[in-house]
């Protein structure tokens, strides 16, 4: 088994990458929008975009954020901003891409590395957006994917998507006599996306703000496709308190129910270190209203399968070969 680096040494190893005098004071995703109070989703934009700097252009997916930040006659954006259809985020960054690259052959445009972004919610990049994504990625185009997973459709009044946990209540899958809840488990896009042959994946949270954000800069240096996939708090459809979205994404870590790794040319690594012993799933559920139905024994059923995939990736990170 490897040993898994503590969150401290890492900063010491990546100390150009963490130091705080080198995270951009500069906005480029404004106050003023009209998220949630205690919308992690929002946060982390912020912190991607202070990650990206400026020369970026952003294509944004339907969805909450793009409601939130763009009410006419307002932006939130400072940064070239696209909003697209939901299910085309990937397929428009890639024609960004291919564009500035054609623009830039013909000496029409500065010489200089412009990075294509898209964005999208789990609604947006795994269910109706998943073939857009599928393909640019394949087609091995110098772009970002990043997608906030707030666990359902959350602008359109909280419908369960495929990163909707099991056993959460949605409004498609309320618990009740019938159903306790959303009846399969969560799709795990970070593993197809390494799947897709990827330079770098990364999953990341905006509770661990500083590996967030050295995660967006490594993967605006590749050259070549990236996916981040990004746990973000909702307390409006998880049910919780508005205070408890930085919480929720540690206790996310520290269950084991979204473990923070990276996977390079196909080699897996953890970036946070979990406990040894992790904390029980009940720890993370209690403070959701969408489990407030579970059973003790549905919670075991949790427990059992958080065990199970925390089991398969640290058997990935033990095993896994460098392609390059
Ligand atoms: C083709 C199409 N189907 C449905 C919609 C309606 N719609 C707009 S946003 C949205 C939900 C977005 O969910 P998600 O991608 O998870 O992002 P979130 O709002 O949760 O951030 C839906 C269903 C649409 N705009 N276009």
């Amino acid at each position: 088994m490897t040993t898994v680096k503590k969150y401290t040494k890492s900063v010491v190893e990546n100390f150009d990458l963490y130091a705080p005098k080198l995270v951009s004071k500069e906005e480029f995703f404004n106050a003023g929008h009209r998220a949630c109070q205690g919308c992690g989703e929002a946060l982390a934009i912020r912190l991607m975009c202070k990650a990206l700097g400026k020369d970026t252009v952003i294509t944004n997916a339907t969805g909450c954020m793009e409601v939130i930040s763009s009410l006419y006659p307002t932006t939130a954006w400072t940064l070239p901003w696209i909003h697209v259809a939901f299910p085309n985020a990937a397929a428009v960054a890639s024609g960004v891409e291919a564009g500035l690259r054609a623009l830039r052959r013909k000496g029409k445009i500065a010489d200089r590395r412009v990075k294509s972004v898209a964005i999208g919610g789990d609604g947006g990049t795994m269910d109706i957006g998943f073939q857009a994504l599928s393909g640019a990625m394949e087609r091995g185009h110098d772009m970002l994917y990043v997608c906030f997973d707030n666990e359902a459709y959350m602008n359109t009044g909280i419908q369960r998507s495929s990163g909707t946990p099991f056993l959460a209540s949605t409004t498609t899958a309320p618990a009740g006599k019938k159903i306790p809840g959303n009846q399969v488990w969560k799709k795990n896009l970070a593993e197809i996306m390494v799947q897709h042959n990827l330079p770098y994946v990364a999953t990341a949270s905006p509770s661990y703000p500083l590996d967030f954000m050295n995660k967006v800069k490594k993967a605006r240096r590749v050259k070549g496709p990236s996916y981040i996939h990004c746990l973000v708090t909702c307390p409006t459809g998880w049910r919780s308190a508005s205070e408890t979205c930085i919480k929720l994404g540690r206790l996310a870590l520290e269950t084991g129910i979204f473990p923070l790794y990276e996977v390079e040319n196909g080699v897996y690594k953890l970036t946070v270190e979990i406990p040894e012993k992790r904390r029980p799933v009940e720890d993370y559920l209690k403070l959701q209203g969408r489990f407030r139905h579970l059973t003790p024994d549905q919670m075991q059923v949790i427990q059992a399968r958080v065990d199970l995939e925390f089991k398969k990736l640290q058997n990935k990170i033990d095993h896994s070969v460098s392609w390059v």
